[in-house]
């Protein structure tokens, strides 16, 4: 099997490489990009052999922990509560539209069953079942698309060689052979890919950890070309982004921003990362850490933060991609599936002014941000002020209103622009949305 599988991966990168040089995406590309960019809202899970400790999913780099004692976890792993379709339901009720999962995280264990190491859900753990096979099921069976989080940095393996900045203490030889390691991915990524072949998107991580100053000594350090075009061959409709923090190579489908909101940088991980005309997505965490940490998760950021991160990505013209880590037993955090609920109660009612909107034409101001859909402008109140004003010339303004109808707004046009006066905001109100009509699109 492993054989055919190999076969499989170079007759692959064999047509990769005859490949026209210079990405054109294919037609079902474009049309899975425009979906992508319409969902504006999907759940990110970081789960896996890590979940066990309870500490993140660095747990090993960040404690020293060898490879050799670490891989013992998973003849523990044994998620009696995971019930993937449970799960999907609970997103989708969210208001979600897509999932990303960790299929393979830093510590390089696999949640679905590969050929490639037995280090994997199915083989290497008495839980024996495929994590990510499950879950896509119930994907398809809820019509959410999946997305695959797939860490192109390993702490295990021998062959992730030279070393990058992480991993130092588990354990490894000095010596190993790259290109073996790359070919450990085509091959586990064709498996994927042929498996699961409605999957939306590859969402690597990680080659931030070996990154030569010069931009085209690390792409072609780690033959991006080669992994872009495998994955475009397999799957045509399947998106590529790389959350290496930095401006996207050529091949990419979408762009990342971690913990940060488009151009806002706040999280120190998007300098110079210039906001492109690629479809955005920005991921943040609802509690204190990606993977599931026993004692601080639980916090979780209020209803109130999360609607105004989700407005204010649609606002820049991105999705939210938000994170929660299950426990290790399968189950997902009460107080998670509380706000997810809220969450989903929110986005029923005010959807519409965020699910395929464009970014607003205003950019963001000190009250909030503004969506837009032909010739409609929501403006999203997230700090409530008495009177706001809107920069917009050159549009009739036919009418205004609060978009739930619970009251008037008096919208005065003028030449420089519009004065919205607002009524109070009842309490509680996480973001007031005027909706506003113009006379031509906007
Ligand atoms: O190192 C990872 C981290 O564990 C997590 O997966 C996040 C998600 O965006 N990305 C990396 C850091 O950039």
């Amino acid at each position: 099997m492993k054989r055919i599988v190999l076969t499989v991966v170079l007759l692959a990168s064999l047509f990769a490489a005859k490949a026209q040089p210079g990405y054109v995406p294919s037609e079902e590309n474009l049309e899975a990009r425009k979906e992508f960019s319409e969902a504006r809202f999907g759940i990110f899970i970081h789960w896996g052999i890590y979940s066990m400790l309870g500490d993140g999913e660095w747990v090993m780099n960040n404690r020293d922990i060898s490879y050799e004692e670490y891989k013992n976890l998973a003849g523990g792993f044994y998620p009696s509560k995971f019930d993937a379709e449970q799960w999907v339901k609970a997103f989708k009720g969210a208001g979600a539209k897509y999932m990303t999962v960790t299929s393979r995280h830093h510590d390089g264990f696999s949640m679905f069953k590969t050929e490639q190491s037995g280090y994997n859900v199915v083989d290497g753990t008495p839980f024996g079942r495929d994590v990510i096979g499950e879950l896509y099921e119930a994907c398809e069976k809820e019509g959410i698309k999946l997305h695959l989080y797939y860490s192109q940095l390993d702490w295990g393996r021998n062959d992730y060689y030279p070393r990058g900045n992480t991993g130092h203490e588990s354990g490894r030889p000095d010596s190993g052979d790259w290109n073996e390691y790359k070919d450990f991915m085509y091959a586990q990524l064709t498996e994927l890919l042929t498996r699961y072949p409605n999957i939306g998107a590859i969402w690597y991580d990680g080659m931030w950890d070996k990154q030569p100053e010069d931009r085209q000594e690390w792409k072609s350090m780690w033959d991006l070309d080669r992994q872009y075009e495998l994955i475009h061959s397999l799957s045509p409709s399947c998106l590529v982004a790389s959350n290496h923090h930095s401006a996207p190579f050529e091949g990419e489908d979408f762009q990342i921003f971690e913990r940060d909101v488009p151009g806002e940088n706040k999280s120190g991980f998007s300098a110079g990362q210039k906001i492109t005309s690629l479809p955005l997505e920005t991921c943040d965490i609802l509690g204190a850490s990606w993977g599931y940490d026993i004692c601080k998760d639980g916090d979780y950021k209020p209803l109130s933060e999360i609607v105004g991160l989700i407005a204010r990505s649609a606002g820049k013209g991105a999705n939210l991609l938000l994170n929660i880590g299950p426990r290790p037993d399968g189950s997902i955090p009460e107080k998670g599936l509380e706000l997810l609920e809220k969450i989903g109660v929110w986005m029923d009612r005010y959807g519409e002014t965020i699910y395929a909107t464009q970014g607003g034409c205003i950019p963001e101001q000190s009250w909030g941000v503004t969506t837009q859909k032909a010739d409609v402008l929501y403006v999203h109140v997230l700090n409530h002020e008495d009177t706001i004003f809107l920069p917009l010339t050159g549009n009739k303004l036919v009418s205004a209103g609060l978009f739930d109808g619970s009251g008037p707004v008096k919208a005065s046009q003028y030449k420089e622009g519009i004065v919205l006066t607002l009524p109070k905001p009842a309490e509680d109100t996480p973001d007031m949305i005027v909706e506003l009509r113009f006379k031509n699109n906007l």
